[in-house]
């Protein structure tokens, strides 16, 4: 791949609903859309997505523009990258910074993708057209309020709802929950807001039948994890914590869950995410896809990657009028009879919406020129 220019257009949607949980409050989401153009004027897109303050994981949006800049791209492009598959290698000079990695990779595996006329789940050995998909629900005001937003979202054809969760909102309105809908699959989401001293709580959700809960400790913490599972019945997942294959690895060796939450962005790329997926499945580890808000362009990542057999648990993929007004991309994710189609067409498979990025867009920085 000859690259001629990298350019990104920063964005801002607003959220059609607010977003609570244990460690905030989201009203809009911010993220930058890179562009890959080769010299044949193909362009490959990623999607930038962490948040802008250090609260659900450290990375920011603005520090990982920043090492995008300063640190991704000279590695890059002082030379001709002919696979994908070498960009984790060559970032692992880089620390951390796992979405800033990922925004750059996935952009290089769409343009990589259109340049050989393939659909992306193609190098992915993704073979389902359409997917059931679950939806993660903020806390609520009332628990009438939670019922009816779920209630709405099972009309629309959810097949698992996440609820998030913290000390003080938890056992009541998942029982709420349980109570109105014996047979929903129901899992919770604690973003790290419990330690150890909230044992005897969390045991009792134990009576609720969740598929599992989510991340109740510490973004650190694999031992205390541990100590939790083995004292429940309700499968642990970690998302936080899992960054890279050597932290699924630690959590299998601990007994530390018995599911996870794989984010593309979070643990740098589609490279390190493969790796991920198919050591789940040989250990017997329960991975599904989670989500950060994306936009259409990650959206259609997300959706490419979980077209793999493996991903059968509903992952956070909703369609995007569950987040968005307007998206920036040209047929935004629909649901179809209670599952979203994974896009068709090379690449990603979407095209951005040109009228609706610039309407979006805050900013626009142009990265590199040949
Ligand atoms: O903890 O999984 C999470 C959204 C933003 C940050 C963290 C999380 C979430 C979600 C929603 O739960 C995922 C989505 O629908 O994109
Ligand atoms: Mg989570």
């Amino acid at each position: 791949m000859k690259i001629k220019k990298i350019e990104a257009y920063q964005v801002r949607l607003p959220l059609k609903q607010l977003f609570k949980t244990s460690y905030g409050l989201l009203r809009e989401k911010a993220f930058d859309i890179f562009i890959i153009t080769n010299e044949q004027g193909q362009q490959g897109i990623g999607e930038l997505v962490p948040f802008e303050n250090p609260d659900y994981i450290e990375e920011t949006l603005m520090n990982s523009r920043q090492i995008i800049e300063n640190n991704l791209l000279p590695l890059l492009v002082q030379q001709e990258i002919f696979e994908p598959q070498t960009i984790t290698e060559i970032f692992k000079v880089v620390q951390g910074n796992y979405m800033a990695k990922s925004a750059i990779e996935t952009a290089y595996w769409d343009l990589y993708a259109k340049e050989n006329q393939q659909n992306l789940s193609f190098y992915l050995h993704g073979s389902r057209p359409t997917l059931p998909v679950g939806v993660s629900v903020g806390m609520q005001p009332s628990t009438e309020q939670l019922l009816a937003v779920v209630a709405d979202y099972l009309e629309a054809g959810y097949q698992r709802v996440k609820l998030k969760i913290q000390p003080g909102y938890d056992y009541q309105p998942l029982a709420a929950l349980r109570q109105k809908f014996p047979e929903l699959t129901l899992m919770a989401d604690a973003n790290s807001a419990y330690t150890l001293q909230n044992l005897e709580q969390l045991k009792q959700l134990d009576e609720l039948n969740l598929t599992m809960l989510e991340q109740p400790f510490n973004q650190r913490d694999f031992t205390e994890h541990a100590i939790l599972q083995k004292e429940m019945q309700t499968a642990i997942c970690l998302d936080e914590n899992i960054r890279s294959l050597m932290d699924v690895k630690t959590a299998v060796a601990l007994n530390s869950c018995r599911a996870i939450n794989l984010k593309i962005p979070r643990v740098g790329g589609l490279q390190e995410a493969q790796r991920i997926y198919e050591f789940c499945l040989n250990e017997d580890i329960l991975v599904w896809l989670g989500g950060m808000f994306e936009s259409g362009v990650g959206r259609s990542l997300n959706l490419q990657f979980a077209s793999q057999p493996g991903f059968n648990f509903p992952g956070d993929i909703s369609a995007s009028d569950r987040y968005f007004a307007e998206d920036i991309v040209k047929e935004p994710a629909k649901m179809i009879a209670g599952s979203l189609p994974v896009p068709k067409g090379v690449g990603l498979g979407v095209e951005l919406d040109w009228d609706h990025l610039k309407k979006w867009s805050t900013g626009y920085q142009l990265y590199y020129k040949a």
